[in-house]
């Protein structure tokens, strides 16, 4: 079942895309709760960390290397946190697998 971010993936609805390849897209989180906070998904349609199989590994390394990359563009000097949530206890609202690029701001830890 596509979410609402294969819709962002084909635009169908609007987003603030930052960085876009072959396999990832990265936007700016509608609901931020940073200065920066940017998700960096998938293209292709994975639910979530509990459904990669082995062929997602590169796909899985290119979202961490971007992730990385938008964060030396946006200038998270003093450091950012890449975070994934996963299921319902983990806090994944958005059934696409995406990973939150937070900074800007001293962030605290743990999270709740
Ligand atoms: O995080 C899902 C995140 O997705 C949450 O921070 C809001 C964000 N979101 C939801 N819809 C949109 C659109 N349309 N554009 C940009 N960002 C969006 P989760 O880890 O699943 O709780």
């Amino acid at each position: 079942m596509p979410s609402i971010f294969t819709k962002i993936i084909d635009r169908e609805i609007p987003a603030d895309i930052v960085f876009e390849d072959d396999t990832c897209l990265a936007f700016r989180d509608i609901s931020p709760k940073a200065p920066t906070h940017i998700l960096i998904i998938p293209k292709r349609e994975i639910v979530s960390l509990d459904d990669l199989n082995d062929e997602d590994e590169q796909t899985v390394g290119r979202c961490v290397m971007v992730a990385s990359k938008i964060a030396e563009a946006e200038g998270l000097t003093n450091g950012y946190r890449l975070v994934v949530n996963c299921g319902s206890d983990g806090g994944q609202e958005v059934p696409h697998l995406h990973f939150h690029l937070m900074g800007g701001r001293k962030l605290t830890w743990p999270p709740g």
